[in-house]
């Protein structure tokens, strides 16, 4: 069965871009998985965490016959491929990749490793910036909105956050 799966992808160590870009290529080079939209890279303020640097984040979307634990075990895979060293030596610290499984169709999972839609990517615009660009249509199952609609949300809290 083919599923559609939206993936964050983030950098803020080392060759960002080279890191986003050859994650990308190892994903669409994995048997049973297609890359079928790429977002474009965003320079992006790090939220939470220690100090550290700058992100470069961005967001596919892919198509896949992998399940969503197989997916997300081949997206750690990468992750370690690239230098990313698990169990994170700091909480939210600084990573040379970052690979979140956001959405998988309309799919609603609650396990010990994984968990879909992604419970925070709703409330971060690092996240719904470059979502938004590929794919406005898909809807957050657990909110029933749009990307769209959650990036508008996004986009209106932080102006109310500023206002006062
Ligand atoms: N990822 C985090 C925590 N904070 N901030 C930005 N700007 N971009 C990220 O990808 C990011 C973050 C946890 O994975
Ligand atoms: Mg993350
Ligand atoms: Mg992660």
């Amino acid at each position: 069965m083919m599923h559609q799966a939206a993936v964050a992808i983030g950098s803020n160590l080392g060759a960002r871009q080279a890191y986003l870009e050859s994650a990308i290529a190892c994903l669409d080079a994995t048997p049973g998985v297609e890359v079928i939209r790429v977002s474009s890279f965003h320079e992006t303020a790090p939220v939470g965490g220690p100090p550290q640097g700058a992100f470069l984040n961005g967001a596919l979307l892919l198509e896949t016959r992998l399940d969503p634990e197989s997916l997300l075990v081949r997206l750690h895979d990468i992750e370690r491929e690239h230098g990313r060293e698990r169990p994170d030596p700091v909480r939210n610290g600084p990573r040379t990749l970052d690979l979140d499984l956001l959405l998988v169709d309309g799919c609603q999972v609650s396990s010990e490793g994984l968990q879909l839609p992604h419970p925070r990517m709703h409330e971060r615009l690092f996240v719904l910036d470059p979502l938004v660009e590929i794919a406005p249509e898909l809807v957050h199952p657990v909110y029933d909105r749009t990307i769209e609609l959650l990036h508008q949300d996004c986009l209106e809290q932080r102006a109310d956050q500023t206002d006062s």
